[in-house]
This record gives structure tokens, C-alpha cells and sequence, in this order.
């Protein structure tokens, strides 16, 4: 009883989660999960309310937990930073005990996870939700500029009020927005704050003094043909340079210049070309963490091995894992790791009561709402597994809607803090059945 006490004063109070974790709490669960964004609290808060108090730990080193989606309404003004974050402790579901710690190892023989303070925490199964790490470091002289020097990005909480603020500044010369080679969460991000810059240099009357420019080092502006086509026409209108196949390698925010290298096989390639700016858009590398990459349950490109329909790992039947840190071949973004908390819930329930009911299987099911301006916006919706895409609404949602926009700026932000974090929200499938009854899936 005490216990149970001790662990509801955890979920809420910092300073008593400390001393749990190291002192009072015990040091075994049911399901341990790694990780407290939004794919971890979809599954902790589920899991948490059906195994009851205390049989489920989530190990959350940060204290303020971020709505990543809005941040690119941030940077191009059309919401206010405090709109996107609330404390981890009001997040997290009271019946789970928050470790306020980062994981440092993980060791799926013994099945413990080792906290970065050395203590050990033991689990029956474990759920791997961390996520992807920014690695600013990636490209030279990037983390000395970034936050002036006219550098910002929207994928950090640090720099994306810095968005907003450098444009704003803009009188004249090149606004260039990159997109690097690695795999990256929301990987729409990089270019719908092109779209949003250009519409203020519009609005201020200095887009003819403005040249924007994207910069990506793929070779193509989407992954799915539709959106691609969709993509493409919306950037040729807005007279939006689009650079294939160039790679940021480096940034001299002295001088405010940017360095690209020219991958793919044309003439260019190999070559490196030098663009001077006013304001640079960065989109960091991101790279798997290291706890993740050096642990058994990682593949070779250091993200967690699961199996693409049940989530289960490869390996280990008591491990799974969701979201931007997993294996699965599709866009990393929020409404991915709704999609797959059902799956993953679903499929880990059953294991730990021992039914024999057939495996969910998750379809590579991913949302990327493509902001084009205020009231604009491409609602991309498709499995990363097939290509095809999955709309939910009965109109052609690569056109840009101003119907999109408001379910994307107004509606889904409210549905993430009461829906989703407490693990009721699984994506829109069930809403297609009535609002787009012809669509295939
Ligand atoms: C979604 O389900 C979701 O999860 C809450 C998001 O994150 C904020 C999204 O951005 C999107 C687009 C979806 C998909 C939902 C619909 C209605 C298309």
C-alpha cells in the first residue's frame, strides 16, 4: 500500500522520483519501456492501466515532454512555443512509475536495462521507444552557428523559437532549407518550413528579394509518386528552387555560408558547392543512440530488429519496439507510432496472458500533413510498406485543403495530449470506414 502510494507521488513529483528509482522503488517490472515521447506513453499508459500499479516502468531522462508536430507551426509563427510542451509528470499515466534517467545499456540475456547512474532495472518483457538522436555534431561547424548566426531548426526545442525569429529578420539574399541523407523523423519537416517562409517574405513584400531554396540530399522531393507530384507543383509555384542530391556538409556562420556535396551520378557529383545565405533551415543528421546501436537487439544500421507486422523482435519474444528507433521501413512520425501502439499492445497483451489469438500485423501505416501556408496544407497519408497511399477523407488529399489544415493545426494537437498519450488513439482507420467508405484499406 505504501508502495502504491509512493509510486503515485512519483508519477507526479520530480523529487520524489529520484529518490524511487534508486532507493524505494523495486527494481523489477512487468514491462519496462524504454523511452517517454509519444510512442512510449501510448504504450506505457495502455499497459500500465491493464497490468495495474507498478508493473510497468517508463525510463524518461527528460523532465518536459514536447508535441514534436507543432513544431513547424512554431517556426513559421502559427503557434506559440508553450503550446507544445507540458511536464513529463503530468504525461505520464499514474499507474506507471516514471525512472527519471536515461538508459545507458541494454542486456537482453539477463533482461535488465542498466540506467546511466549504473543501476540496474529488471523486466519480463521490454518495449524499445527512444526514439532518434539529432546529431548537430554530424556536420562541421554546425553546432557553433546554430541559434544565431542566422541558423535554426525546427527539430530541436533549443533552436525552433530561433525559426520564427531569423525570418522575421530577412531583408534580402538566399533562405535555404536542407534535408541530409540519413534517416530522419517527420521527414516532410524540411520542406514545409520552406513553404512557410516563403509565404511571410510574401506577406512583408520581399519575396522578390528572397531567393528560397531547398536543399536535399535524396533524390527525390517525396518518397510516394502522389505527394511527390503534389510536392513538386506547390514548390514550382511558389518559385521554390528545389537542389536534388545536395548534401549539407558543412556550415561557416561567420561568414553565413553553406556547403553542400553533390551526391547521386550526375556531373556534378562529388563535387562540393558553396551557397551563401541570410537564413539556413537545418535539419540535423539523426543517427540511432548508442545505448541502442552497441546492445544484441540492434541491426546493422543500429536500429532495434523487429519483425515489420507483429513489432516483436527478431530475436528476443519478450522485446518490441515502436517508432523513430525501430527497424520498421516506413516514415518516422507521430501518427506511425499510433498506428503501430495498437499493433504492439495488442499483440504484447496476448503474450504476457498466454492467448493464442493470431497476431495483429502492422501495415506500414504513416501520416505526413504537409503544411503549404496559413490554411494550406497536403495531407499525405500511405503505408511505407506498399507505397500505396491510405487517405482518410473522401477528397484528393494531395491537393492542398484548408480542411487539412484545420484537422492537422486544430484538431490532431488536441487529440495528441487527450487521445493519444493516454493510449486511446490508434490513428484515423476507423474514421476512413465513414469518411472515405470506397478507399481500399
Ligand atoms: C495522426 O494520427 C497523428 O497522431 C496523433 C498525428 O500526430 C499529431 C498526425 O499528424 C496525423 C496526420 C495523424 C493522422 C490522422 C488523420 C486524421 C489524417
Amino acid at each position: 500500500m505504501l508502495a502504491a502510494k509512493i509510486a503515485t507521488r512519483t508519477a507526479r513529483h520530480r523529487s520524489w522520483v529520484r529518490l524511487a528509482s534508486t532507493a524505494t522503488a523495486p527494481s523489477s517490472y512487468k514491462v519496462v519501456v524504454i523511452g517517454g515521447g509519444a510512442g512510449g506513453l501510448a504504450v506505457s499508459s495502455t499497459l500500465s492501466k491493464q497490468l495495474g500499479k507498478n508493473e510497468v516502468a517508463v525510463i524518461e531522462p527528460s523532465e518536459t515532454h514536447y508535441q514534436q508536430p507543432l513544431f513547424t507551426f512554431v517556426g513559421g509563427g502559427l503557434k506559440r512555443f508553450e503550446e507544445t510542451y507540458r511536464p513529463t509528470s503530468d504525461v505520464i499515466a499514474p499507474e506507471a512509475q516514471w525512472i527519471n534517467q536515461a538508459a545507458a545499456q541494454i542486456d537482453p540475456d539477463s533482461n535488465t536495462v542498466t540506467l546511466a547512474d549504473g543501476t540496474k532495472v529488471a523486466y519480463e518483457y521490454l518495449v524499445v521507444a527512444a526514439g532518434i538522436e539529432l546529431d548537430f555534431a554530424g556536420i562541421k561547424g554546425l553546432e557553433s552557428a546554430i541559434g544565431k548566426n542566422g541558423v535554426a531548426s525546427n527539430y530541436s526545442p533549443r533552436y525552433v523559437q530561433k525559426t520564427f525569429e531569423f525570418l522575421q529578420g530577412v531583408k534580402e539574399g538566399n533562405a535555404l532549407f536542407t534535408m541530409p541523407a540519413t534517416p530522419v523523423k517527420c521527414a516532410g519537416a524540411p520542406q514545409k518550413i520552406a513553404y512557410l517562409a516563403d509565404e511571410l517574405f510574401r506577406e512583408k513584400g520581399i519575396r522578390d528579394k528572397v531567393a528560397v531554396g531547398y536543399y536535399t540530399a535524396l533524390g527525390k522531393i517525396f518518397a510516394i509518386e502522389k505527394y511527390a507530384n503534389a510536392m513538386n507543383e506547390v514548390a514550382r509555384s511558389r518559385d521554390i528552387g528545389v537542389n536534388l542530391f545536395h548534401d549539407l556538409v558543412e556550415v561557416d556562420g561567420a561568414a553565413k555560408k553553406a556547403t553542400f556535396k553533390v551526391l547521386g551520378a550526375g556531373p556534378q557529383a562529388g563535387e562540393t558547392v558553396t551557397v551563401p545565405y541570410e537564413f539556413l533551415h537545418v535539419t540535423p543528421p539523426m543517427k540511432p543512440f548508442d545505448f541502442i546501436k552497441s546492445s544484441a537487439i540492434s541491426n546493422a544500421a543500429g536500429f532495434v530488429d523487429i519483425d515489420k507486422g507483429t513489432l516483436q523482435h527478431t530475436k528476443y519474444p519478450n522485446i518490441y519496439s515502436i517508432g523513430d528507433c525501430s527497424s520498421l521501413p516506413t516514415s518516422k512520425t507521430a501518427a506511425a507510432a499510433a498506428a503501430q501502439s495498437s499493433v504492439l499492445k495488442y499483440n504484447l497483451l496476448n503474450q504476457i496472458r498466454g492467448t493464442n489469438a493470431p497476431a495483429a500485423e502492422y501495415n506500414g501505416y504513416t501520416s505526413c500533413p504537409l503544411v503549404t501556408g496559413k490554411n494550406k496544407l497536403v495531407l499525405a497519408e500511405f503505408s511505407g510498406y506498399t507505397g500505396a497511399p491510405h487517405e482518410t477523407f473522401f477528397f484528393d488529399q494531395a491537393k492542398e485543403h484548408a480542411f487539412s489544415y484545420w484537422v492537422t493545426a486544430d484538431v490532431l494537437p488536441a487529440v495528441y495530449w487527450s487521445s493519444m498519450l493516454k493510449g486511446t488513439w490508434h490513428g484515423p482507420a476507423t474514421i476512413r470506414k465513414f469518411a472515405n467508405p470506397t478507399a481500399k484499406n
